[in-house]
């Protein structure tokens, strides 16, 4: 179960990257995304294998959005995809029984199909309304429950979480952040002062 997860996305970060992911790792993340839209592969690639460096060495997760094939080039921890990425039966013939497979899901019933699809964790969102994505309206926090009911799989909320309303989500579940941490000052503080509503 993972209780702080950085989704690091570079346009968001107002500090270096680097940094953003140095302060997040010693505010306590434990897992680490790169979200990347408008990369190439190519770019992407050459972007992420120090960021994957600093988390192997940190001994923090690191799973690579939505690309299969970076994830497997950049020998991350794991892919996490969306809905309408690749399969996920598709995705582990590919990375294998030891890599973690994290799928997006935005219903009660897509967490419960989640629970039998094979994949090791569940992204459940958005919770609040978001920039980051565009969603203007969250599922909102209580949703949760109901996930859980029918998914016993760990389970990330995401979407519009910061250090103010994080105390309404669930402590069963881990939470995901982007814009709390990346277009923080201090995203150490942001990382401390989330980390503690999980205990
Ligand atoms: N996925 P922030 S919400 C990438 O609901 C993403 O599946 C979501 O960023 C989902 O923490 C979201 O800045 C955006 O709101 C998360």
């Amino acid at each position: 179960m993972f209780r702080l997860c950085l989704l690091l996305s570079r346009d968001l970060c107002v500090l270096p990257v680097v940094d953003v992911l140095h302060q997040a790792i010693a505010g306590g993340v434990d897992m680490v995304q790169l979200r990347e839209k408008e990369m190439t592969p190519r770019e992407f690639c050459e972007y992420a294998a120090p960021l994957v460096e600093i988390c192997k060495r940190n001994n923090i997760k690191v799973v690579i959005n939505d690309s299969v094939e970076c994830a497997m080039a950049l020998d991350a921890d794991g892919v996490h995809l969306g809905q309408d990425d690749m399969p996920v039966m598709l995705a582990r013939k590919l990375v294998g029984r030891d890599k973690l497979i994290g799928l997006s899901t935005h219903s009660a019933e897509q967490a419960e199909d989640a629970a039998c699809s094979g994949v090791d964790y569940i992204g459940f969102g958005p919770i609040f309304p978001t920039p980051t994505k565009g969603y203007v309206k969250g599922l909102g926090p209580e949703q949760l429950v109901l996930v859980r009911a029918g998914c016993e799989l760990p389970v990330l909320a995401i979407g519009g979480i910061d250090a103010d309303n994080v105390c309404l989500v669930p402590r069963f579940a881990g939470i995901a952040v982007s814009s709390a941490i990346c277009a923080s000052v201090e995203p150490k503080n942001i990382c401390l002062l989330l980390c503690q509503s999980r205990v």
